[in-house]
């Protein structure tokens, strides 16, 4: 990097896209303006290539989704570290006022007037004036606007410090990148939730081995990366990064690492259940080491080097962090049936992704060429219908263009030699009276068809579940996209009973979508197992709207191996012919 050359990373740039698309939006610009900015903002995520490097050099032209406004910003804030026209506008309205965003059920139109009128900038003020009832002279925020309101926000409350799997992923991997370069580090782990594939997050953990555990936490304190430090021991220390997410890290000798990873690996309730089984056998178990409870009368006690040789020392298979959860886990080592779990690697493809067609900001071809670029055989397209306007559905004529759009594309991939296949499919919409969104003859046309709720969310679980199962039972429907519509830390799911929904898709026959967006991750692991065992096939769908967002995969596969699912349980590990087979092609 040059001298004097700002400290932007990509997701800077990114983020004052975004946030100018929003503060333009309050301020009531046009929405051909802020959807600019928005897309420029995915287009700076997603950009193969260094975008800090272009933007700063000012060599943005030519980029598509990247007008000439937008590359002058960018290449203010790339090579001066600021720009002008966001501060101005920033200045404008309280830091608080991107929170408000995160409340399921304010949008724009609704956050203006709360600002304008009600000089509500926070949610802490949006609590008061919706207690208060003040609220009730805007127009829109009736009796049942407001209830759902304070409902968000005690949910968000209740989950203020949990963080998604994505935002979790990343920092850890920050950090790992970090504590590699210290010299005293020797063996870096990382533990926890994260490492056990959980959905969220509360913080993380890290083991770092070491002969001099005072060096590497006063290194680890010292980092670029921390906002707080909350602790600093000679052993442990604890910081707050700057979006508040918890830091735990432990110094320990080499010789405490089995113990030590299987310890803060937990979870608690996996815990409880392997040290009761330790003094079973005469032994204690802690974060450090075994001991014999009577020394008199000590068992031998064999060497233990890795986490196998605990689970080996107590006659059990090797238990994967994915499943150390004791729900079943036990009895399954013991047997020697733990299933062989689902690797990212096992996956060939993947259906249920978007494109500049509906909400996607990716073509057809740069979706596809990015899934080939990821390795994948075959990507399925499911873009929008058109009750989901917001999301600019396609109705029968465009899906009838897009269908023939991608028969082209497969002929000029076979054309170029290239070994690819998109499947043309529609994430159809599931009408309120369960019925779809397109006509059989339709869906016909399609290679495959996942079938999405994505409104009435507040029917009452009878009729939201017999809804879904009457939209199943339709023999187009190939697959349940993100069966309860909850977004994690966001927004609660709909009432449905999951445990009919999966008995009519074992009946219908009907695959379950693993959505593996970080904010959904639906269905929850914690029906997997279950479903697996009554015959119920899963796919695991990125719902990229992207290229990047097809990155996502990585996380439903985290997930899918919590849910015990190995790689014959999910339909996008086989290989196109067999999908191909699969969907009567
Ligand atoms: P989180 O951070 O809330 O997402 O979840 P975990 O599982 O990462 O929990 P955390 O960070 O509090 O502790 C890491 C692990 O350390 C936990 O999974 C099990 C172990 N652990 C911590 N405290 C206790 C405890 O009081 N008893 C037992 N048995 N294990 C504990
Ligand atoms: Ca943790
Ligand atoms: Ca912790
Ligand atoms: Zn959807």
């Amino acid at each position: 990097m040059s001298n004097g050359a700002p400290n932007v990373s990509r997701d800077t740039l990114a983020t004052t896209l975004e946030q100018i698309a929003t503060l333009l939006e309050l301020q009531g610009e046009n929405p051909f303006k802020t959807r600019a900015y928005r897309n420029g903002a995915e287009t700076v995520r997603s950009y193969d290539g260094d975008i800090v490097a272009i933007a700063a050099n000012n060599e943005l032209a030519g980029i598509p989704g990247i007008g000439k406004a937008l590359q002058d910003k960018l290449h203010e804030l790339a090579s001066t570290g600021k720009l002008e026209f966001y501060d101005k506008l920033r200045a404008q309205f309280p830091d608080t006022i991107f929170e408000l965003f995160e409340i399921q059920g304010l949008g724009p139109k609704k956050i203006k007037a709360l600002y304008q009128e009600l000089e509500v900038g926070s949610i802490a003020r949006l609590k008061e004036v919706c207690e208060s009832g003040e609220v009730s002279q805007l127009g829109g925020f009736g009796k049942k606007t407001v209830a759902n309101i304070l409902e968000a926000i005690a949910f968000r409350e209740q989950n203020a410090s949990s963080f998604d799997r994505k935002t979790a992923t990343h920092a850890a991997e920050m950090i790992c990148d970090f504590l590699r370069t210290l010299p005293d580090a020797g063996q870096i782990e990382v533990a926890g939730s994260l490492r056990r594939g959980k959905e969220t997050v509360g913080d993380l953990d890290f083991l770092v081995t070491t002969k001099n555990p005072q060096a590497v936490c006063d290194a680890f304190a010292a980092a670029p990366f921390v906002d707080r430090t909350i602790a600093h021991g000679s052993t442990k220390v604890s910081i707050n990064l700057d979006n508040g997410l918890q830091c735990d890290l432990r110094a320990i000798s080499a010789d405490e690492l089995p113990f030590a990873l299987s310890y803060f690996t937990g979870s608690k309730e996996h815990n409880v259940e392997v040290r009761s089984r330790m003094r079973k056998r005469g032994v204690s178990l802690n974060e450090y080491g075994l001991t014999p409870i009577d020394e008199a009368n000590a068992p031998e006690i064999p060497e233990i080097r890795t986490e196998a040789d605990l689970y080996k020392f107590l006659e059990l298979d090797y238990i994967p962090p994915a499943l150390r959860e004791n729900r079943g886990e036990f009895d399954a080592a013991a047997e020697g049936t733990l299933p062989r779990l689902i690797e990212l690697g096992d996956l060939r493809g993947t259906f249920h992704n978007h494109t500049v067609a509906s909400d996607g900001n990716a073509t057809l071809r740069e979706m596809a060429e990015a899934a080939i670029d990821l390795g994948l055989e075959y990507l399925g397209i499911a873009d929008h219908s058109k009750s989901s306007f917001q999301a600019n559905g396609l109705d029968a004529s465009r899906l009838q263009w897009q269908i023939d759009e991608i028969r082209k594309l497969n002929d000029e991939f076979k054309q170029e030699g290239v070994n690819f296949r998109v499947f043309a499919g529609s994430e159809v919409d599931i009408l309120k009276d369960g019925s779809l969104d397109f006509p059989d003859d339709v869906l016909a046309q399609l290679d495959y068809v996942v079938a999405s709720v994505h409104n009435a969310f507040t029917l009452p679980e009878a009729q939201q579940t017999q809804r879904i199962i009457d939209a199943i039972s339709n023999p187009h429907v190939t697959m349940l996209g993100h069966l309860t519509g909850r977004l994690l830390l966001k927004r609660e799911p709909y009432a449905v009973d999951v445990n009919a929904v999966i008995d009519a898709a074992a009946e219908t026959k009907t695959i379950i979508e693993l959505n593996a967006n970080p904010r959904r991750l639906d269905m929850d692991w914690r029906h997997w197992h279950s479903a697996r065992d009554r015959g119920v096939l899963c796919s695991i769908n990125p719902d990229a709207h992207s290229t990047k967002g097809l990155q996502m995969l990585r996380f439903g596969i985290d997930v899918a191996r919590k849910g015990w699912l190995r790689k014959q349980d999910v339909l996008n590990t086989r290989t196109t012919r067999e999908v191909e087979r699969y969907l009567n092609l």
